[in-house]
């Protein structure tokens, strides 16, 4: 354990990504019994842009400038037992409402009955307010200690708006969460890779025996 969480974070190879395949139906997933880390938040605030930036390859996710470009979950294998998923993201009002409650259903049963869910990174765009349904997640993600929220798009704010949007979006989510760790992050410039890569791997080292 020790030894992983003090490791170069460099040594985990990214590159390695591999798209396995989307799927609409959580028992479509791989057997329940391995490492996932899984992106969320609302449409268009970066999360395939998230993995790509991780991968170091630009386009292993499928991005979009219009909202609603993830309609399936996308699973992505970096090495043996260990996926990035990527959620269609929520909120997107260009869907039919049954589609919407669909995804909704999906990413609750996901996070409230998966056992191989080890990290959450719920992404917010920085120049945007907390909203309704990233406080739903973070409520229901209560008792799930293994979350980091990512203010993307902060290559967008200079320094001094960045710190204020910070404090504001701490302040927010702490009423609801006091356990949830929140970095800047940019997918343009970096900002952020660094800390997310460590945080994955404390994840990695707190469930290594899965692994294998
Ligand atoms: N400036 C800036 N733009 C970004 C950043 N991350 C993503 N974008 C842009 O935001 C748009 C949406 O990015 P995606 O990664 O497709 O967003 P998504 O959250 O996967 O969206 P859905 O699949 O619709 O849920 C694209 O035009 C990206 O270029 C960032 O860090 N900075
Ligand atoms: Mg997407």
């Amino acid at each position: 354990m020790k030894k992983y969480c003090n490791m170069n974070f460099n040594l985990i190879n990214y590159k390695l990504i591999k798209f396995i395949k989307s799927i609409n139906k959580i028992k479509d997933l791989p057997k329940d019994k391995c490492i996932e880390i899984a992106f969320i938040g609302y449409s268009n605030v970066g999360k395939s842009n998230t993995i790509n930036a991780l991968s170091g390859i630009k386009k292993i996710a499928f991005t979009g400038k219009k909202p609603g470009t993830t309609k399936l979950i996308n699973l992505y294998q970096i090495i043996k037992n260990f996926y990035l998923i990527d959620f269609p993201g929520y909120g997107f009002s260009n869907i039919s409402l049954k589609n919407k409650n669909k995804h909704t259903f999906l990413l609750n049963k996901y996070i409230k009955k998966r056992k191989s869910l080890k990290g959450i990174i719920i992404l917010m765009d920085i120049r945007q307010k907390l909203k309704k349904l990233d406080i739903n997640i973070i409520k229901k993600t209560i008792k799930k200690k293994l979350i980091i929220v990512l203010l993307n798009k902060a290559d967008k704010l200079s320094n001094n708006k960045k710190t204020i949007k910070k404090k504001y979006f701490k302040n927010e989510i702490k009423k609801y969460n006091n356990n949830i760790n929140i970095q800047t992050f940019s997918s343009i410039n970096n900002e952020g890779l660094k800390i997310l890569k460590k945080k994955i791997n404390i994840w990695l080292a707190l469930n290594i025996h899965l692994l294998k």
